[in-house]
């Protein structure tokens, strides 16, 4: 990994299976900026146990993200894949930044609020420690920038903030990441209820659109997209499903959402949400391919993720040995 790069780091849960939202609002991003920056995308896994799940889901997901991954275009020769419980450095300095961290500002994150509502019956410790976990992640790579969607900027402020103390204790020992938002996509709505995210963990199965989808069901989903009685085809506050869309549709095709609006001007729903899902079907059709090429190969995978894994150690070793260092652990 060369020092004169700038790095990135970001990281998807293997907790269900990837969603369009997913897709636009981060993972299609990585491809971009590898050409450029040192760029290092791991597969969460030990995020996604904060909420309970089958082991050999878990297992499969996790190979299932990784092929996703470079089905969308992540170059192993380029990028840093690996899976997260591979490094133990992760967790091994969540358990150093876990003193550093507030147990008031980490009440404040509303993705805890808003899971721990959901898993009523089990808000463990683990899924509280979540947005620390994650500041590890980011910092133990002395990250500059994280590619994610708009409701990761909450935790990629509270990484911010520790790695702003330490360096206020310890003299300056992380870079101080800042996050990379996409102008359109960083927040796509669900395809049942525009108000809210679409998420993969949604019991609806028509709010959300897989990146494994086939075609007729992709379709299906948007005929039946929730919209509004006022038929125009524009974006608008007042009409978040076409708003929703037209993001879609005018990231599917690379369409300026100008153009979309003089395309559909004068024509309704009836012809508007079939061209959305075509337009999906269309650019997730080479990704599904690849990806189902791709876990028909688990040799290749695993070489991918023990290569990832053994240049993420070497690279996050040096910052946990700083930080071991400067709290006062002896040296082994
Ligand atoms: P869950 O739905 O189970 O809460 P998630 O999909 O939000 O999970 P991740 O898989 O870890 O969580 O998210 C991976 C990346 O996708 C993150 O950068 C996140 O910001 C982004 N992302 C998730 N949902 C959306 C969405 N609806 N629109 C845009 N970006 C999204
Ligand atoms: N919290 C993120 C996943 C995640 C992540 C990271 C993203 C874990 N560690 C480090 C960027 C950088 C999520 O739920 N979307």
């Amino acid at each position: 990994m060369s020092e004169a790069k700038k790095t990135i780091f970001s990281g998807v849960q293997p907790s269900g299976k990837l969603t369009l939202g997913n897709y636009l609002g981060a993972i299609r991003n990585f491809p971009i900026l590898q050409e450029e920056y040192n760029c290092i995308y791991c597969v969460v896994d030990m995020h996604a146990i904060t909420v309970r799940q089958d082991p050999a889901m878990l297992r499969k997901q996790t190979l299932e993200v990784l092929a996703q991954y470079i089905a969308c275009g992540l170059d192993p020769e380029k990028s840093t894949l690996f899976i997260q419980s591979h490094v133990p450095a992760h967790a091994e300095l969540a358990w150093v930044l876990n003193c550093y961290t507030m147990f008031g500002e980490a009440s404040r994150m509303t993705q805890f609020k808003d899971k721990s509502s959901k898993h009523a019956d089990n808000v463990n410790v683990g899924l509280f420690d979540y947005p620390v976990l994650m500041a590890a992640d980011i910092l133990l790579y002395q990250t500059d920038m994280v590619p994610v969607g708009v409701d990761q900027l909450q935790h990629i402020e509270l990484a911010r903030n520790i790695a702003q103390r330490f360096n206020g204790v310890y003299s300056d020992t992380f870079v101080m990441p800042e996050p990379y938002i996409p102008k359109a996509g960083a927040k796509i709505m669900s395809l049942a209820d525009p108000t809210r995210k679409m998420s993969k963990s949604d019991e609806n199965q028509n709010s959300f659109v897989l990146l494994m989808d086939k075609p007729e069901d992709i379709m299906r989903k948007f005929k039946r997209a929730v919209t509004d009685s006022d038929s125009r085809i524009i974006m608008s506050d007042e009409k978040p499903g076409v708003s929703n869309l037209i993001t879609i549709y005018s990231l599917a095709t690379g369409k300026s959402v100008d153009e979309v609006e003089k395309e559909f001007a004068g024509k309704g729903y009836g012809e508007f949400k079939p061209a959305v899902g075509e337009a999906v079907v269309e650019l997730l059709r080479p990704i599904r391919e690849k990806t189902e090429d791709l876990l028909r190969n688990k040799d290749y995978l695993e070489s991918v993720y023990r290569e990832g894994a053994g240049k993420a150690a070497y690279a996050a070793r040096k910052t946990l040995d700083k930080v071991y260092r400067k709290v006062g652990f002896v040296k082994r």
